[in-house]
């Protein structure tokens, strides 16, 4: 299904045309508007002439979240406060958060956005949605709240937290979609669980959308079995928009990325250049039609690859994968680079392991060290020590072979690991750089 089909399903070509002209406009706006822009593109002897062709995006410079921080609260705003009818921030763990904001017309265009991805995933109008993001600065409430009623779906803004009475919205109003983060997702299932309900008898949901975290498709089985749901990802970020930049269809393979607002690169983060088409690296936005906060070829940090092969669904854009995980949550072990969707992936595919970890990570002297906790299922826990021994043996084994390196691997007791009500916190860093 779809929102906006002529735009979803544009030639590839017109596609291309039409990034190139809105690029170019894009230059002008922001130089004209942004003083930070000007300066930059000054430097750089940008203008819109400097744009010929698609790859000449590659002469203009990077934007990053030390550009946001810089320019802290609006030194970005292309619009005067007046124009502004929105602010959302992302929470940053270190410093001062990274502020966006959006004026009606940009509403307007990630409500359309939202609703792309909520129809590529099934939603319709006689959906009711359970929306368990929080609602507030984060833009996952308020980012799908307004794309799905877009699209005329019944809203439960339920946000995120009390999973006891979330259970109970769903069950007694009849929840057929649920949109949280898919930690979140695993979190309800198995309080529905502990409650005694079955799915498949006491409640309605049928499609999740889930995003705003890293996830592994083990993890997504999961989720699918425990809520007898299909579960869809869809990817965004603040700076970019929130929610709405991309998005699955029925298909699963890959989310569609709207190119008609955005234009996707992915590059080597270390050299700065393309990677290899099909390779992973590190994703590259630019803004084609936002008007309060334009921005161009931002380092999301985020590591994925794109896909340009035709998709069964009829749309021509562009598929991302599953991001792997973010440049600054690899982990350098023994010269070995690690992103925790790896251990995941390993931890999904252990029987007698429950999907709940953690991952420690210290440093002795210039070395990472890592330590996995893991939550045992409550009959091997408290089973005898063999059994024990014999689990944690293969965990090793199997993350030894996956990751090529030895970890340090604890079972801990069910439960003990803090759940997540939006995104799960998998690493804790013990380092002090
Ligand atoms: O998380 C926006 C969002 C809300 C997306 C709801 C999807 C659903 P931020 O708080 O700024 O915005 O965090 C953005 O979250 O750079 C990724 O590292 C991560 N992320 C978002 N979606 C996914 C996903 C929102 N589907 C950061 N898979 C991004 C993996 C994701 N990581």
């Amino acid at each position: 299904m779809f929102w906006e089909k002529d735009r979803e399903t544009m030639d590839r070509k017109e596609l291309e045309n039409l990034q190139v002209e809105l690029l170019r406009e894009n230059i002008e706006y922001a130089y004209n508007n942004v003083p930070f822009y000007r300066k930059r593109f000054d430097e750089y002897g940008i203008t819109k002439e400097s744009i010929r062709s698609i790859e000449d995006i590659r002469k203009l410079p990077f934007t990053t979240k030390n550009d946001f921080r810089d320019n802290y609260p609006f030194g970005l705003l292309a619009r005067p406060m007046k124009e502004i009818v929105r602010i959302h921030s992302s929470s940053g763990t270190t410093g001062k958060p990274t502020v966006v904001a959006y004026t009606k017309k940009d509403l307007k265009t990630w409500a359309d956005l939202v609703a792309r991805i909520a129809k590529a995933a099934g939603v319709t109008d006689e959906d009711v949605v359970q929306i368990a993001f929080g609602y507030g600065l984060f833009t996952g409430g308020f980012g799908l709240h307004y794309g799905l009623e877009n699209i005329g779906a019944a809203i439960i803004p339920a946000s995120s937290g009390n999973t006891k009475r979330q259970i109970m919205l769903m069950e007694d109003y009849g929840a057929t979609v649920l949109v949280c983060t898919p930690s979140y997702a695993l979190y309800i299932a198995e309080v529905a669980e502990k409650l005694g309900k079955d799915p498949k008898k006491d409640l309605k949901l049928r499609i999740g959308m889930f995003g705003a975290e890293p996830w592994s498709e083990q993890m997504r089985k999961k989720i699918e079995e425990s809520l007898d749901i299909k579960a869809y990802d869809n990817y965004g970020l603040s700076e970019i928009i929130g929610p709405g930049v991309a998005g699955e269809c029925e298909m699963q393979n890959g989310m569609h990325i709207s190119e008609d607002h955005f234009i996707a690169e992915v590059i080597n983060p270390e050299t700065e250049e393309p990677v290899k088409p099909g390779e992973y690296g590190e994703l590259v936005i630019t803004t084609l039609t936002k008007e309060a906060l334009p921005v161009f070829r931002y380092r999301t940090r985020d590591i994925t690859k794109l896909d340009y092969t035709p998709c069964s669904c009829g749309r021509t854009s562009v598929r991302m994968s599953k991001p792997i995980g973010r440049t600054d949550d690899m982990l350098i072990i023994r010269g070995v680079n690690v992103f925790p969707s790896q251990i995941e992936e390993v931890l999904f595919n252990i029987e007698g392991v429950s999907p709940h970890y953690q991952i420690v990570v210290d440093r002795k002297g210039a070395l990472d060290t890592v330590t996995v906790l893991v939550e045992a299922n409550a009959n091997l826990f408290f089973d005898e020590m063999k059994k024990q021994k014999q689990l944690l043996d293969k965990i090793n084994d199997e993350l030894k072979t996956t990751l090529g390196i030895d970890v340090d691997v604890k079972l801990v007791e069910p439960n003990s690991i803090e759940r997540s009500e939006g995104k799960a916190k998998r690493i804790i860093d013990k380092r002090k750089f």
